[in-house]
This record gives structure tokens, sequence and C-alpha cells, in this order.
């Protein structure tokens, strides 16, 4: 089954949207496979946005997301990548459309309140950057057979 990696950003912490950012998710549909609280490394920032290293809002980026905790997650579901990075909306929260968490809820670029994995092996890479495999739940819910 498909999984992504979800983080909420020290934003979405600052402002208790937590709770409000898990819900979306788990309203949709999608199963909860790992969910941590951290505060993340220089090292697991430079790594995780390597992409963009040479980026000019790279260092800022860095700063940011070592700022305070994050909360990582991998969700699980069919087409699960592509339908999160729906459900958060574009990059930028004043281009974002209402009904995406970026849209709702953010105004700034660089604070659009959470990360999800742009495509499927990215996010394959990202659960393993961020998740040691024993972290992680296989499980499946009851209600399944009422969603497909
Ligand atoms: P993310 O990786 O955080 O899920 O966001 P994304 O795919 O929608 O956007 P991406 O292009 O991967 O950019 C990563 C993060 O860098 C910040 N950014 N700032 N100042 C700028 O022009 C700029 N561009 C990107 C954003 O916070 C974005 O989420
Ligand atoms: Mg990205």
């Amino acid at each position: 089954m498909e999984r992504t990696f979800l983080a909420i950003k020290p934003d979405g912490v600052q402002r208790g949207l937590v709770g409000e950012i898990i819900r979306r998710f788990e309203e949709k549909g999608f199963t909860l496979v790992g969910l941590k609280l951290l505060k993340v490394s220089q090292e697991l920032a430079q790594e995780h946005y390597d992409v963009h290293r040479e980026r000019p809002f790279f260092a800022g980026l860095v700063d940011f997301i070592t700022s305070g905790p994050v909360v990582g997650m991998v969700w699980e579901g069919e087409g699960v990548v592509a339908s999160a990075r729906k459900i958060i909306g574009a990059t930028n929260p004043l281009s974002a459309e209402p009904g995406t968490i970026r849209g709702d809820l953010g105004i700034n670029i660089g604070r659009n309140l959470i990360h999800g994995s742009d495509a499927v092996e990215t996010a394959q890479r990202e659960v393993s950057l961020w998740f040691k495999e024993e972290e992680l739940v296989s499980w499946q819910p009851t209600i399944t057979p009422w969603l497909h």
C-alpha cells in the first residue's frame, strides 16, 4: 500500500493546528501508520531539503524547520501521495485554494504549515529518512471495507 511522509512545520505546532491538520487526513480516510513530535536537527533538515540546497531560501528554510517542534507522520492509502498534496494545497498559501490546509489556514510561503512528499519515490526516501522501520505500525482499520 502507498505511503507518504507529512510533517507539520513549527508554525503549525506553534499555532495549535496539529489536531486540525491531522483531522483532515483522518476524515479523508487515510490511515496513520507513524507519528512523532521532534526537534529537527540541522543534519536532518539539510538532508530532507537536499533538492533545494542551491536555492536562495535554503538557509532560511533550514533555520525555520529546526526552530521548534515538528510533527512527523506517515500516512497510508490508495493514491495517498498525490491526494495529500491536494489536501495541503499550493506552496504559497496566498494562491492555495480555499478548502486546502494552506488555503484555509496560511498566508506566507515561508510559513506554510505542512510538508508533504511530492512523489512516490520521494515519499519512500523521506519515510526512511525520518522513521525507523520499527516506529511504523502496519494495521488495517476495520472501517476499510466501507471506504472501498
Ligand atoms: P514542502 O516541500 O515543504 O512540502 O513544500 P512544497 O513542496 O509545496 O514546496 P517546495 O518547492 O518543495 O519548497 C519547499 C519549501 O521552501 C519554502 N519556499 N520558499 N521564498 C520562496 O520563494 C520559497 N519557495 C519555497 C516553502 O516553505 C516550501 O514549503
Ligand atoms: Mg517540496
